[in-house]
C-alpha cells in the first residue's frame, strides 16, 4: 500500500511536474503519463525527451496527451515527481539535477539500487514495474482510472515483465492487470503497438543485433554489439535501442546476455540480463551502473572495441570457471 503521506502530498500539489529516466522505456513513459492524467492538480506537466525517445514508443505520447514541461515550467513546479528513475543522475530533467534538487521531490520506483533520493520515497523493489505501483496508488487514492490511463499502465507492466515471463510477475501483478482490463485497457492495441509495429529501420537494427551476436565464456555469455555507424546505417539513432538485448537473451543455455551499443563516440551503453540463477546486478554495479537483480545497465566511457573487451573480461571473471 502506498503511504498516506504520499497520497496527501500528491493531492496537495498545485503545479507538479513528473519526470522519468533518460531514454525512457515503456514502464517509465506509462507511469509518467498515467500519473500526469490522474493527478488532481489543475496545472500539471511531464518532462518528455523529444530527441531521446524510441520511435516505437511515440504512440504513448499520443495516447497520454499530458502537457509537456519545458525548463521554465520545471523551474516553477512546486513538486517534482520522479518515476522509474533509479537515482538522481538518471532523472530526465532539463539541465543538471542540482537545479531541481531543492524542490519537493517525490520518488516512486521499483529499482533495488534506488538510494531514496526524494523528500518522500516510495520504492518497492518487489514490484514488477513502476506502472504497477502507479496502479496501486490510483486505487488507494481513489483517483478515476479511464481506459487510456489503464492502457498506458498495462503497457508498462507488460513490457517490464517481458510479457509476464519474468519472476517479477506476481499474483499482485496479475490482479493489477485484471483491474486495468476492467477499467478498459485495450489489450489488443497495446500488443499491436509494442510487438507488431516495428518500423523497417528498427527491423534492420534487429537484423544487425542478430548478425553480431556471439557466445563467449564457454557458451555462458551471449552478447551483441552496435556501433554508432551500424545504428545509423539501419536508419536509427541510439534512442531506438530499448529491448534488443532480448535477442542475445533468447539463446538457450546462457547465463548472461549483453548488448553493447555506442550511445555517442566514446560512450558505450551496456544492457545486461541474467538468467534465473544469475543476478547480474553486482556486475553492473562493479562497472558503475545499477538496476534490478536480473536486468541492469551501465554506461562505460572509452572506445567501443576497448569497452567491449573490458566488459566481456569482467563478465567472464564474474561467472568464474565453468563447471
Ligand atoms: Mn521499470
Amino acid at each position: 500500500m502506498p503511504p498516506a503521506e504520499l497520497i496527501t502530498a500528491l493531492n496537495d500539489a498545485q503545479a507538479p511536474v513528473i519526470a522519468g529516466h533518460t531514454n525512457p522505456d515503456v514502464d517509465a513513459l506509462g507511469a509518467m503519463l498515467a500519473l500526469g492524467r490522474v493527478l488532481p492538480a489543475p496545472d500539471k506537466a511531464v518532462v518528455l525527451p523529444g530527441r531521446h525517445l524510441s520511435r516505437r514508443l511515440r504512440f504513448m505520447l499520443d495516447w497520454g496527451r499530458v502537457p509537456m514541461a519545458d525548463a521554465a515550467r520545471v523551474a516553477r513546479a512546486d513538486v517534482l515527481v520522479t518515476v522509474d528513475a533509479a537515482g538522481p543522475g538518471r532523472v530526465s530533467v532539463p539541465g543538471e539535477w542540482t537545479a531541481v534538487e531543492d524542490k519537493f521531490v517525490i520518488n516512486i520506483d521499483h529499482h533495488v539500487t534506488n538510494p531514496d533520493y526524494g523528500r518522500l520515497n516510495w520504492v518497492v523493489d518487489s514490484a514488477s514495474s513502476s506502472c504497477e505501483l502507479i496502479y496501486r496508488l490510483i486505487v488507494a487514492a481513489g483517483w478515476s482510472l479511464d481506459g487510456v490511463t489503464a492502457s498506458l499502465l498495462y503497457a508498462g507492466i507488460h513490457a517490464d515483465t517481458c510479457g509476464f515471463t519474468l519472476p517479477t510477475a506476481s499474483a499482485e501483478t496479475f490482479e493489477a492487470m485484471a483491474g486495468l482490463v476492467r477499467a478498459g485497457a485495450d489489450v489488443e492495441q497495446v500488443g499491436a503497438r509494442l510487438y507488431r509495429s516495428h518500423h523497417p529501420h528498427e527491423f534492420d537494427l534487429m537484423r544487425t543485433v542478430y548478425h553480431n551476436t556471439r557466445l563467449v565464456g564457454d557458451g555462458r555469455i551471449a552478447y551483441s554489439t552496435l556501433t554508432l555507424a551500424e545504428i545509423q546505417a539501419a536508419g536509427c539513432t541510439p534512442a531506438d535501442i530499448d529491448d534488443q538485448v532480448s535477442i542475445p537473451r533468447s539463446l538457450s543455455g546462457i547465463r548472461i546476455a549483453m548488448l553493447l551499443s555506442e550511445a555517442e563516440p566514446g560512450l558505450v551503453r551496456v544492457n545486461l540480463r541474467g538468467d534465473e540463477s544469475t543476478e547480474i546486478l553486482p556486475l553492473a554495479i562493479s562497472l558503475g551502473g545499477g538496476g534490478h537483480a536480473h536486468s541492469a545497465g551501465v554506461r562505460v566511457r572509452g572506445p567501443m572495441d576497448e569497452v567491449v573487451r573490458r566488459v566481456l573480461d569482467h563478465a567472464v571473471s564474474f561467472l568464474g570457471p565453468s563447471a
